[in-house]
């Protein structure tokens, strides 16, 4: 649906999608002249959508930083996703991303769409990475280079246990978190914040993300890719595609609203973590993923919808929410 159709379904979204609308514009201003950079900022907003523009309400040395941060983690994610991959190409290339960054020629063509293009022309991700200061790149090269290894121990191993549950997330997201604190921490705005409650920030997010996915990950062709734990799934089916049949409605929703428990777990941590933070801008880049993770487990609990179809939050809705909370600590930019 277009925007006026969405604005005519849900009038009260128009206030809040037209200032996100004005906050698009004004980002696409500040965006810098020189090539390498114009290219990450505009793969960003590509590749991220409203995220893009949170990240750029930060100052601008953390702002780079995040950006290409958050550049070489897609890519690092377009390696690991893209099935067609031999896995003895794929092992290798996971667990040298670390060192291609520092190298201005290196670039490997995969993925698809956005994703084939900031693959094929990863020498302004990296080109941007060599003008960052020296302690940013070292905390994004130790995350790059610990979360590929991670990535490469589970190429060919299933989430069998809540345990290898927590470990997978941990290297997929719970490593940004204890990268990005070591990135507020390097750029003097924030204390170091401890390593659990920075890696549960990273885990709610991707749990989240990994409980709304359900159909679409099952669904993939050729290959799909699970993350759901055979210890939580495996109490109401014998096979994790069985979530999906209508006969299997009533065991299916308990099922989700076990995985959507378990993710609960890390919001003690998120908010520790987030009451710690003393720059407002900081705090919005933190808090606006964790409110729209939390809008989304509200919308998949006890929802059949999660194994019929794509259960997001609606844009408007997402701004309303946001600024609504974001308003209560006086804090509002959307
Ligand atoms: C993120 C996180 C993110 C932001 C802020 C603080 C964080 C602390 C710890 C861990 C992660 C943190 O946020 C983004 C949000 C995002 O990309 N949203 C997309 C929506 C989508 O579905 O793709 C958007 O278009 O708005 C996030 O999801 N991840 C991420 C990646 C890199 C960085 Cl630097 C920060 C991905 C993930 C896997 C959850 C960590």
């Amino acid at each position: 649906m277009g925007t006026l159709g969405a604005i005519l379904k849900h009038p009260d979204d128009f206030y809040p999608l037209l200032k996100l609308k004005m906050a698009m514009k004004h980002a696409e201003k500040q965006i810098p002249q020189q090539p390498h950079w114009g290219f990450c900022y505009t793969m960003l907003h590509k590749v991220s959508r409203s995220f893009a523009l949170v990240i750029q309400q930060l100052g601008p040395q953390l702002r780079d930083a995040v950006c290409v941060f958050y550049l070489v983690l897609r890519a690092l994610d377009t390696v690991e996703d893209d099935t067609s991959i031999a896995t003895d190409v794929k092992l290798p290339i996971l667990i040298s991303f670390h060192r291609h960054i520092y190298d201005c020629e290196w670039h490997f063509s995969c993925g698809t769409k956005d994703y084939k293009v900031l693959m094929d022309q990863f020498h302004h991700v990296s080109t941007a990475f060599s003008e960052l200061g020296k302690g940013h790149q070292g905390a994004i090269e130790e995350i790059t280079r610990r979360m590929g290894a991670g990535m490469a121990k589970f190429i060919s191993k299933e989430v069998e246990t809540i345990d290898d549950y927590d470990e997978y997330c941990h290297y997929v997201a719970g490593l940004v978190g204890l990268g990005l604190s070591k990135l507020f921490h390097a750029s003097q705005l924030e204390d170091l914040a401890p390593d659990d409650l920075s890696n549960s920030m990273g885990l709610f997010l991707q749990k989240t993300n990994i409980i709304r996915d359900y159909l679409e990950d099952i669904n993939e062709i050729p290959k799909c890719r699970m993350f759901w734990p055979r210890e939580i799934w495996s109490k109401y089916v014998n096979k994790l595609e069985d979530l999906k049949y209508e006969e299997n409605s009533v065991k299916a929703v308990q099922c989700l609203n076990d995985m959507v428990t378990n993710s609960l777990i890390h919001v003690n941590d998120c908010l520790k973590y987030m009451s710690a933070l003393q720059d407002p801008a900081i705090f919005r880049f933190c808090a606006i993923p964790q409110i729209m993770a939390i809008g989304t487990l509200a919308l998949c609990y006890n929802n059949i919808e999660v194994f019929r179809g794509v259960v997001k939050m609606r844009r408007g809705k997402i701004t309303t929410r946001t600024s609504f909370c974001l308003v209560n600590y006086n804090l509002n930019i959307l």
